[in-house]
């Protein structure tokens, strides 16, 4: 059964290059993945088609309403039986890593809920119950950028969506290291050459150099990661 997204957002049209194009667009012709794409904006009431209102209590911007969303999402749900996880994107929300991406792939339904404005109105976490979920500390003016980076890292993780030899078991994040440096033709670039181990033909001697560079990286440059890597080795 493959795994079938659900996008509600107020800006479908920004998702079709991304959806039409490379490993996404694969996955989708390959009846890997299904995208749905829900206006909320569809289920507005109002003369105005309104989505968004003030904050009760004053402040600036605008919050996403209750019914729109809601409608949308009770919409969306109905047209399949299986029971999706509801993320919603918001800079509130637990960050995203490569370990949510992994869960996430191994579900069959996701439903994803990009907010614009100031907000969402407390009572669709309340009353919808979303995972809520973050990309990183900074502020996006909407949740589209961060939903499409949620399902590249997901898309790309579903069995058959990469080509040659599963590319996505030994990468960076795989096992909580960066990546090593990689090379290719031409050998001899502006006075810069390809390490010598990389050409001995030695592949004991490549996979060691290899697990060595990528543990230097993580330590020089993600202290973070550095640390987790050792505490998992415990
Ligand atoms: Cl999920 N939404 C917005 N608006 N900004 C963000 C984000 C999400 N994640 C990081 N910044």
């Amino acid at each position: 059964m493959s795994l079938r997204i659900d996008i509600l957002t107020l800006f479908p049209e920004m998702f079709g290059s991304f959806l039409g194009t490379s490993i996404p667009k694969r996955a989708a012709e390959k009846g890997l993945v299904d995208y749905k794409l829900t206006n909320i904006r569809d289920f507005a009431t109002d003369a105005h088609l309104s989505v968004d209102d003030k904050p009760f209590g004053g402040g600036p911007g605008m919050i996403m309403m209750c019914p729109t969303v809601y409608d949308a999402v009770e919409a969306a749900e109905k047209q399949d039986p299986r029971t999706a996880i509801r993320i919603l994107l918001t800079p509130q929300g637990q960050r995203f890593d490569q370990s949510m991406a992994e869960q996430f792939a191994r579900r069959d339904r996701l439903l994803l809920i990009a907010g614009r404005y100031e907000g969402f109105d407390e009572r669709i976490i309340a009353g919808l119950n979303p995972i809520e979920v973050s990309i990183g500390d900074y502020v996006l003016s909407g949740g589209e950028l961060a939903a499409m980076v949620v399902i590249d890292a997901v898309v790309r993780l579903l069995p058959g969506a990469l080509g040659a030899e599963d590319g996505a078991a030994d990468e960076t994040f795989a096992d909580g290291l960066l990546e090593h440096p990689q090379y290719t033709r031409p050998r001899e670039f502006r006075g810069m050459s390809v390490p010598d181990v990389l050409l001995s033909g030695n592949h004991a001697a490549i996979a060691k150099w290899r697990a060595e560079q990528r543990k230097m990286r993580t330590k020089e440059r993600r202290p973070d990661l550095w640390q987790a890597f050792e505490e998992r080795d415990k």
